[in-house]
């Protein structure tokens, strides 16, 4: 199959469809709503809410030319024996990790807070990955699902930038996966975060990785 390429950051970037995975990162009520853990944190949970159109596009076009997409949902298990207290208790925030709160216990698994927003929600097929850690690949089988399906290129969306997508863009990285992130699918719960994660990831010629907008990635797709 050729190679397509997207005129990307910094600089263009080739991948084979058939060989390549759509990772949305944690595109979940307790980020995306309000009540949970997101909000707890003391964030403003409405500009993570402004990327759903962009991240809905550019799943919908991966889903048109049938290329794997992976969802994520940061959570525990109930006995919270997957959550450090290094995670747990840090800061003074109302509500930590487990505690109950309006969408059920914050980043519990099976819990209503946990769900992909509606929007965004995963079809039947469609790979989800509940992960206790920041980075997608840490305590879970994505590696291993990766390598059963011979992916070697990562398209990444989802939030927030700063932490769960650069972390798993940086894992990813140093497992040899060429990675590019949707940089209008994105968002962080502050701005300069997001603006830095971006030129971070792409200073020194691609140092973590390649960056695009949605128009720019569905763009290739048709070339
Ligand atoms: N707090 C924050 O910015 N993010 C997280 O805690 N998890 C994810 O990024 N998913």
């Amino acid at each position: 199959m050729d190679k397509l390429t997207i005129q990307a950051r910094p600089h263009a970037f080739s991948y084979q469809p058939n060989t390549s995975a759509l990772i949305v990162i944690d595109m979940q009520r307790d980020f995306i709503d309000s009540g949970g853990f997101g909000e707890s944190l003391g964030n403003d949970v409405s500009r993570l809410q402004k990327i759903i159109p962009a991240v809905k596009r550019l799943i919908n076009g991966f889903r048109g030319v049938g290329i794997t997409i992976i969802h994520t949902r940061e959570c525990h298990l109930p006995d919270l024996s997957d959550c450090p207290d290094a995670k747990r208790y840090r800061g003074n925030p109302g509500l930590r990790i487990g505690d109950p709160g309006p969408m059920g216990r914050l980043l519990v698994k099976g819990e209503p807070g946990v769900e992909i927003i509606p929007a965004l929600a995963p079809i039947p097929g469609e790979k989800v990955i509940d992960k206790p850690g920041k980075g997608a690949f840490y305590h879970t089988d994505l590696q291993e699902f990766l390598q059963d399906q011979h992916i070697e290129t990562l398209f990444f969306a989802g939030v927030t930038t700063e932490v769960c997508v650069q972390s798993t863009m940086r894992e990813a990285n140093d497992r040899g996966y060429f990675c590019l992130l949707a940089r209008d699918a994105t968002e962080s719960y502050f701005d300069v975060f997001k603006q830095t994660t971006i030129d971070m990831i792409e200073a020194q010629g691609a140092i973590v990785g390649w960056t695009a907008t949605v128009d720019d990635i569905l763009t290739s797709f048709h070339a």
